[in-house]
This record gives structure tokens, sequence and C-alpha cells, in this order.
């Protein structure tokens, strides 16, 4: 048994989600706000919106030379997403494991992509993949003032 002492202490972090439209379309936003209580993760910063194709195209930069680009944007475009800001003991890989694989045909049983996702296209929501890029997308979408610590 590991003293207390020794065990790693867990970091207080936030990490931007986005409930995609197909999600959004099956109006399950309380369903995946529910699992996002239950583990922990307090939303701290929301709001609706439909991206424009700037937008969607500036918050996926990163991913602008990968084939499926166009048909991502074109995704994130065909209706309203529900964006939040969450925040938890170690956040970015707590939701990350909520989500689940990027495929919902290889995400884990319970995760919400295996139960809300329908194809690695339209796959529910989107959860920064680090600490760094989550500070980076969640200013891309709250002002400071905007994100209320709780
Ligand atoms: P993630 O959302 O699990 O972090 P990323 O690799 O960062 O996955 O890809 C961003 C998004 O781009 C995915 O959520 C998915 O919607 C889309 N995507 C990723 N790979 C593919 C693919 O091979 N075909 C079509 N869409 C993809």
């Amino acid at each position: 048994v590991r003293p207390a002492y020794l065990e790693i202490p867990m970091a207080l972090e936030r990490t931007l989600s986005i409930i995609k439209p197909d999600a959004v379309g099956k109006n399950v936003i309380g369903e995946i706000y529910t699992r996002f209580e239950k583990a922990g993760l307090k939303i701290v910063a929301a709001r609706m919106k439909h991206l424009s194709r700037a937008e969607a195209e500036g918050f996926y930069a990163v991913h602008r030379e990968r084939p499926f680009f166009n048909a991502l944007v074109e995704f994130m475009t065909s209706g309203p997403v529900m964006i939040q800001a969450l925040e938890g003991d170690n956040a970015v890989l707590k939701h990350r494991d909520l989500m689940g694989a990027t495929n919902p045909k290889d995400a884990a049983a319970g995760t919400i992509r295996a139960d809300f996702a329908d194809s690695i296209d339209a796959n529910a929501v989107h959860g920064s993949d680090s600490l760094e890029n989550a500070a980076i997308e969640i200013a891309y979408f709250f002002p400071s003032t905007d994100v209320h610590a709780r």
C-alpha cells in the first residue's frame, strides 16, 4: 500500500468541450452535461453558437492539411454547437475518457461517443487533447471575464 504522501496530487485543470451539431440535433445536451457533472467536472463557461466557416476553420487550423478538413468544417457549421469550459481535477484527461475514441466504432462502451456518435465525422463531441491546447481553445471562444471559477 502506498502511503498517502506518495500519491501524485491531482491538478485542477480546465478543458474545452464542444457538443457538435449532431448531438445538439439529437437533443442530448442535458444527458452529456449530466455525465460531466457526475464525473466531477464543473461547467465554468457556456454558450450556444452557430459557427461561421471562418470560426470553424480557425478553430481546427491544426488540421488544415488533413484530407478530412473540409468535411469537418462543413459538419461543424451545419448547425448550432454547445461550447463549454469544464473545470476539475485532471479535467483534460477525464473529459477525453468520458468522450471515448475519435471513431465511435472504437469507443469504449458507456462513453459519450459510443452512446451518441454515428460516425468518425459526426462524432458528437470535441475535447481539448492537452492542457496547452485547452488554454488556447478556451480563449478562442471565451473572454476571461466569461469564465467563472467556482
Ligand atoms: P479528436 O476529436 O478525438 O481529438 P482529432 O484527431 O483531433 O480527434 O480530429 C478532429 C476531428 O476531425 C474528429 O473529432 C473528427 O470529427 C474529425 N476526424 C478525424 N479523423 C477523421 C477521419 O479520418 N475522417 C473524417 N473525420 C475525421
